[in-house]
């Protein structure tokens, strides 16, 4: 959540900059901004909404400069407005910031009983003032950052620039991510490696408390005490070929489609083929001690932690508990001794997640990580590293991220269970085989997608939804949920089907569409006498299943979705295909914007 970049450069960086911009896009897009300093001056243009409206303002008015900064925010402190937008500056200084600084108030009462006048609402802007108020006082930029730092609470990542040093750039990490970037005579800061994919691939990553001085001389890392340090630097291969469109509308669509190809790519990695087994990395400590597992998560990772829960339980019989990020520290969790602690992330910097990592770590807990970006927080601080290979995710609604992790997860309950002792050889052969079905009945999967299509209409007309699942179909119905809230705006909510008689089932009336997840298998029957109980109170249900399910149950039905036959182990990971196909068509129909829906911002970087 909101984007950083930074050059130093050679040339003019304005277009460089809003280029840079365009692939972070993703993290944040209530408003975006730029600032240079052009004929010793500190110039800024900034604009609401999306970042056309900069570029339209840049070109109206464009900004020279050879070292500049730029950001796109997702606003945790005041209205996305054009006064809110970042950089925020002083005369001296300007600087873009990602996180919160949590004790901004008393810092922003101090600067005012000064006669200093704050422009924005935001908390970023105090960090502007103390460190102009350092440079006014005589400070070198370096010594005003150093000393500024100290005072701040929070979690952020900030690039900032000073008037009179045209040859230098700043930047501080605590607790969201920054990178910096080597090129040609030319020095970058980042807030991800892919943000500067066209500019280098020479990146260093600076760790928590790191903070940075580049100038044209060379490029300083300070640790949080001011020691001088050495980062390395490692060549990252993201590639910005990787963030194109190609021929799809929308990056979701992209992405929904790229599956069978990133299951595959992640299973292999996974599984031993030859010998029908599954293969983690080298690990520093064993499955079979640990006498509890914890999963943590937020938002759709959570669901893919849900649906582990069942599998480590169901295959490796241990005991597994599930928390959201957000409440896990706050509810101060009992944990065992000896236990391992699991957290699921796509970016690997969500900051509930980090946080809720470091508070395992401290209880004591083995810590494994499940996570797309290999290089990102989450996976430095863990014992056991699992990382996906979904490539970059942008849409920013998660989807192959997500059955990138089922895969994962999958291939880790096998080896728990085995490494416990509650699965044979042929055992996990049998999973083996099954996970590797998965790739080619996705594939089966989206070939169904001109009939959800047609169907989509049928739901983007309804103001609520119910999806309803069974077992693993639970969660699944959870994310089914979650997708058409994120992008199509349209009030869902996932239920387990056996609850719905518990209350939800007043809900009913025939404006409520209830889609029905069912493939057929040991809890068919069960889960379509949930549905009738539905269909006896006038609920119109859309039935998801395959051809022998819906030979048996779709009478009725206003609409039903075919799957593929395959067995329960990889039904979520083909489940997830029409959930997500629906919420793309049913966006598509009410004309949303798939891949940056309104309030919402991918990696989410503050608490
Ligand atoms: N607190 C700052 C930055 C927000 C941010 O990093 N979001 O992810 C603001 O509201 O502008």
């Amino acid at each position: 959540m909101c984007g950083i970049i930074g050059i130093l450069g050679r040339e003019e960086v304005s277009d460089r900059l809003v280029q840079g911009l365009r692939r972070l896009e993703y993290r944040g897009y209530d408003s975006a901004g730029l600032c240079t300093i052009v004929d010793g001056k500190l110039e800024r243009r900034r604009a609401e909404g999306k970042l056309d409206n900069l570029a339209r303002e840049l070109d109206a008015s464009p900004l020279p400069g050879t070292v500049g900064i730029a950001h796109t925010r997702w606003a945790t402190h005041g209205a996305p407005t054009r006064d809110n937008a970042h950089p925020h500056a002083t005369d001296e200084v300007a600087l873009v910031h990602n996180g919160i600084i949590e004790n901004f108030r008393p810092l922003r009462e101090e600067l005012i009983a000064e006669g200093r006048t704050f422009t924005s609402q935001t908390d970023t802007e105090v960090v502007a003032h103390l460190v102009s108020r350092e440079v006014e006082r005589g400070s070198s930029p370096k010594d005003a950052v150093a000393a500024v730092l100290k005072r701040l609470h929070g979690a952020f990542s900030l690039a900032i620039l000073f008037r009179q040093h045209s040859d230098m750039l700043i930047g501080a990490r605590l607790g969201s991510p920054l990178v910096v970037g080597y090129g040609e005579g030319e020095t970058y800061l980042g807030s991800d490696a892919l943000a500067l994919a066209p500019l280098t691939q020479k990146i260093s990553y600076l760790e928590e408390g790191d903070w940075v001085v580049i100038t044209r001389d060379g490029t300083q890392i300070y640790d949080r005490d001011d020691n001088p340090v050495e980062r390395p630097i490692t060549i990252s291969g993201a590639s910005a070929a990787a963030i194109e469109k190609g021929n799809h509308r929308h990056y979701m669509q992209k992405e929904i489609y790229e599956q069978p190809i990133v299951v595959a790519q992640t299973l292999q990695t996974y599984i031993r083929s030859f010998e029908q087994q599954v293969a983690l990395p080298d690990m520093t400590f064993s499955f079979a001690d640990v006498p509890r597992i914890t999963i943590v998560a937020c938002g759709t990772s959570f669901y893919a932690g849900m649906v582990a829960k069942y599998w480590l339980e169901q295959f490796a019989r241990v005991p597994c508990e599930l928390d959201i990020a957000s409440e896990f520290r706050y509810r101060e969790p009992v944990l065992e001794a000896g236990g391992m602690a699991l957290f699921i992330s796509q970016s690997g910097e969500t900051a509930d997640t980090l946080a809720a990592l470091r508070h395992a770590r401290a209880q004591g807990q083995k810590i494994a990580v499940v996570v797309n970006v290999p290089t990102s927080s989450m996976a430095r601080e863990a014992d056991l590293l699992l990382p996906t290979h979904a490539g970059p995710e942008i849409g920013v609604a998660s989807t192959k991220a997500f059955t990138c992790q089922l895969s994962v997860l999958a291939a880790l309950a096998a080896k728990v269970a085995r490494d416990k002792g509650k699965l044979t050889a042929d055992e996990e052969q049998d999973i083996v085989l099954h996970l590797t079905e998965a790739p080619a009945a996705m594939n089966a999967a989206l070939a169904h997608d001109a009939d959800i299509e047609k169907m989509a209409p049928l739901i983007a007309k309804a103001r609520d939804v119910l999806y309803l699942g069974r077992g693993t179909d639970y969660p699944m119905a959870l994310e089914g949920a979650l997708k058409l809230k994120e992008i199509s705006y349209i009030h869902a909510e996932g239920y387990a089907a056996g609850e719905m008689k518990h209350g939800p089932i007043a809900l009913i009336d025939d404006n409520v569409p209830v889609i029905v997840l069912a493939p057929s298998g040991p809890l068919f029957e069960k889960t379509v006498s949930n549905m009738q109980e539905v269909q006896a109170r006038g609920g119109k249900v859309v039935l998801i299943s395959d051809a022998e399910g819906l030979a048996q149950a779709s009478e009725g039905t206003i609409a039903t979705i075919e799957m593929p036959k395959v067995h329960p182990l990889i039904a979520p990971l083909v489940y997830a295909i029409p959930i997500q196909l629906l919420a793309y068509h049913v966006a598509v129909a009410k004309g949303t914007d798939v891949d940056q829906p309104r309030n919402l911002a991918k990696s989410v970087t503050v608490e």
